[in-house]
């Protein structure tokens, strides 16, 4: 493309995910293909982490721990399918921090 800048490379879908006690809110409920950045916020009080797996899928992710008012990212390549998530700490899955969303 002569006289116009090469055009720069697609900028990651981005996921946002807040943590409350004990649920999940997600910024959107689909995204497309390929790299992603998931960034968990946590609003609760209580420590929070996340875990990420497609369903089909053999890979867990994972987000760390992360305290009230702390923020972490995770640097990911989705694949079409439905991805679930959910806090593994103690018994908090069970108590409702679970969620899903669609990759196209
Ligand atoms: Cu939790």
């Amino acid at each position: 493309m002569a006289g116009l800048l090469a055009p720069a490379a697609a900028a990651p879908a981005r996921l946002g995910v807040t943590a409350k006690e004990f649920r999940f809110s997600l910024s959107r409920t689909a995204l497309k293909r390929g790299p992603a950045v998931i960034e968990l916020d946590n609003f609760g009080e209580d420590v929070h982490d996340l875990r990420l797996r497609r369903i089909g899928g053999t890979r867990t992710y994972g987000l760390p721990e992360t305290r009230p008012g702390g923020r972490t990212e995770l640097d990911v390549t989705l694949r079409p399918g439905i991805y679930r998530l959910w806090c593994s700490i103690a018994d908090h899955r069970k108590r409702g921090m679970f969620a899903s969303f669609r990759v196209r």
